[in-house]
């Protein structure tokens, strides 16, 4: 059935009146539109269908999310000159007060008020950038230490268990559900071959070594928004923000943003991690979060870039050899090329791992 926007922005309560509604951003997870009212002088939306079938349980992920955005409007009152429509996101209220639409196709809808004039890329021109994506994310985690109340519900259980993601990829190959484990035999064989290696963080925190805190788990780059300046706006995409290990979200900021390519680069020559880029991640995290953290932890921080960049590639490939039942695509192939890109960017990390490390201890100590 053709879905009706409007009648769908008609249960939240709006200001204004519903002018049109565009497909917007690149995630590859949810459908996202900008909503646009018809008034000069009314606030626009970010209106966008929840992907369902990997958040299971929209009420309890609304809640999560009302919580945070509630804890970091707090935490910005209390900044003056703070501007608190455009550095945190607002959810918008439903008509019947849960927050979220249900349609009668089985689509759970939300929205958000709509962040103006803020930049979101996909890939970094500079070390600036880095630093303010570092700083974005580590400022991200400091403000939700304190989060009062019980824990966030865990919304995707063991999302970065890489343990867990390894055992399911076995059984995955094992399955071949469409017949494609053939063509990818080289990057099968490439993965297992380090995966007693990349079990060591969730290994860590099974052995009370590095402690859980709330993190946000999903840190591309394109999940900042920056203002015209390029300085920190605000974070967004909060769908995965529950309690987990610092090295997460440090380590995924490095994988998608520290890439010279692109993360489904076909050209592999152009993959391989700027340790410029590196230097900035770590720089604006640490200048956050070092009062903090622990020693265990902060040995982590380089590895967190390796691990995390290992389990996407774990991760796409998985999809690839599923059938791509996951990750939105544009190409039959589409997952496999994502792969041979992040097993690219992960041999460029571990060719530069003792540069990685000397430059975390420098920003550690000072
Ligand atoms: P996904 O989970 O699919 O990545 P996001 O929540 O990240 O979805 O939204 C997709 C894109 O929409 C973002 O990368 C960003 O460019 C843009 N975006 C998201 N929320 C807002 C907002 N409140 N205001 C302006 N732009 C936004
Ligand atoms: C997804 O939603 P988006 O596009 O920001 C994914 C991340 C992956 C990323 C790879 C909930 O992020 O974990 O790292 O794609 N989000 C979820 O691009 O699986
Ligand atoms: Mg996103």
């Amino acid at each position: 059935m053709a879905i009706n926007i409007e009648n769908v922005v008609g249960q939240f309560k709006i200001e204004g009146t519903f002018s049109e509604a565009n497909i917007f951003g690149d995630g590859l997870i949810n459908t996202t539109y900008k909503v646009k009212t018809a008034e000069d002088n009314q606030a626009n939306y970010l209106l966008q269908i929840i992907n369902h079938h990997i958040f299971k349980n929209v009420p309890e992920l609304t809640k999560n999310i009302q919580r945070v955005t509630d804890h970091l409007r707090e935490k910005l009152n209390a900044i003056p000159g703070s501007d608190l429509e455009r550095q945190v996101l607002t959810p918008i209220d439903t008509l019947d007060g849960s927050g979220f639409v249900l349609d009668q196709d089985g689509n759970y809808w939300r929205m958000f008020l709509f962040i103006e004039n803020a930049r979101s890329y996909n890939q970094l021109s500079n070390a600036n950038q880095a630093y303010v994506g570092g700083k974005a994310f580590g400022q991200f985690q400091s403000r939700l230490a304190d989060l009062p109340g019980e824990p966030l519900y865990p919304v995707l259980p063991d999302f970065h268990n890489t343990e867990m993601r390894i055992l399911n990829f076995i059984e995955r190959v094992k399955q071949n559900p469409v017949g494609r484990l053939e063509s990818v035999q080289e990057e099968v064989d490439f993965l297992m071959e380090r995966s007693e290696e990349f079990k060591k963080v969730v290994q860590m925190g099974r052995e009370g070594i590095i402690p859980e805190r709330i993190v946000h788990q999903d840190t591309k780059f394109n999940n900042v928004l920056l203002d015209e300046k390029d300085d920190i706006l605000c974070v967004i995409d909060l769908d995965t923000v529950m309690p987990g290990f610092v090295c997460y979200d440090i380590g995924d900021a490095i994988r998608n943003g520290a890439n010279t390519g692109l993360e489904d680069d076909r050209d592999l020559d152009n993959v391989s991690m700027n340790i410029e880029l590196f230097e900035g991640f770590i720089k604006g995290f640490l200048e956050e979060t070092k009062e903090v953290l622990t020693p265990a932890e902060i040995n982590t921080l380089a590895f967190g870039a390796k691990l995390l960049t290992y389990e996407q590639a774990v991760r796409f490939l998985d999809d690839y050899i599923d059938g791509d039942n996951y990750y939105k695509v544009n190409a039959p192939d589409h997952n496999l090329v994502r792969t041979r890109a992040q097993i690219k960017l992960l041999k460029s990390m571990e060719e530069q791992f003792d540069q990685m490390e000397a430059i975390v201890k420098k920003y550690a100590a000072n």
